[in-house]
């Protein structure tokens, strides 16, 4: 089975329960689409227990993207810790640590993924953050592969969904199915279901369940989509309500 989740910032409990949800096996996989930390309480714990699986295949967010730009990868430390952002608490967990498990932890950001394609039951997907490398289009593409830091500035931060930093639904137009996270779905839906805006039909589909809400005492939670289609052609989901705080 293939599973697509995103955006769990640092909401290690629902993590954990979505694991045991989904029952992941060995031969599963699952992707996470970004955003794994800041915000929620345990940002370096979801990313332990991801280093130690095989199946578990982590993508690069903007926010591991200000963690390596603050900790001198990119160079650039002006977002981490601005305005909401909530770098702060990924930052006290991180430099608590030893630096061997911090040297691991960075290795680990440099190689996740902006974006990857695969293929399921026939259809195919392309999997990344909220946006892509338009000119590498087709490619699987690791963070320490592509030199352009504004292109995967780019792939992170541009989305559907916001007035700023906005690539349009034509963009993502190409035949495949695109699955992303990055902004809530809350945020244009009242409620759920369903819990994906689909501004392109069945072809680019939000996960963002809004974990990132809870952090600012509103309602939200983990999502995960499995990608095989059951006998009506429907793909089984999950959904993990967190607690606001
Ligand atoms: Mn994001």
């Amino acid at each position: 089975m293939h599973y697509v989740c995103c955006d769990i910032h640092g909401q290690y409990d629902l993590y954990m329960e979505l694991l045991r949800q989904i029952d992941l096996q060995p031969e599963d996989t699952l992707y996470v689409l970004g955003d794994v930390i800041d915000r929620g309480p345990d940002s370096i714990g979801i990313l332990k227990d991801m280093m130690e699986r095989d199946n578990v295949e982590m993508f690069t967010g903007n926010h591991e993207m200000m963690m390596l730009d603050y900790l001198g990868v990119g160079g650039d430390k002006s977002s981490w810790f601005y305005g909401n952002n909530g770098g702060q608490i990924t930052h006290s967990q991180y430099m608590a640590l030893p630096w061997k498990e911090q040297a691991l932890i960075l290795r680990y950001l440099k190689h996740a993924w902006i974006q990857k394609y695969i293929t399921v039951d026939g259809t195919d997907y392309a999997l990344h953050h909220s946006y892509f490398l338009p000119r590498r289009k087709g490619e699987n593409v690791r963070y320490c592969e592509e030199s352009g830091q504004a292109d995967v500035f780019k792939a992170v931060w541009y989305s559907p969904y916001r007035m700023w930093e906005y690539a349009g639904p034509s963009e993502y137009d190409d035949g495949y199915v695109h699955l992303i996270g990055h902004v809530p779905v809350q945020n244009f839906h009242k409620e759920r279901p369903p819990l994906y805006n689909d501004v392109l039909g069945d072809r680019l589909i939000n996960l963002d369940g809004g974990c990132a809400l809870l952090y600012f005492g509103y309602q939200g939670g983990l999502y995960c989509m499995s990608l095989e289609k059951d006998g009506s052609g429907e793909r089984k989901e999950f959904w993990i309500p967190g607690q606001a705080r």
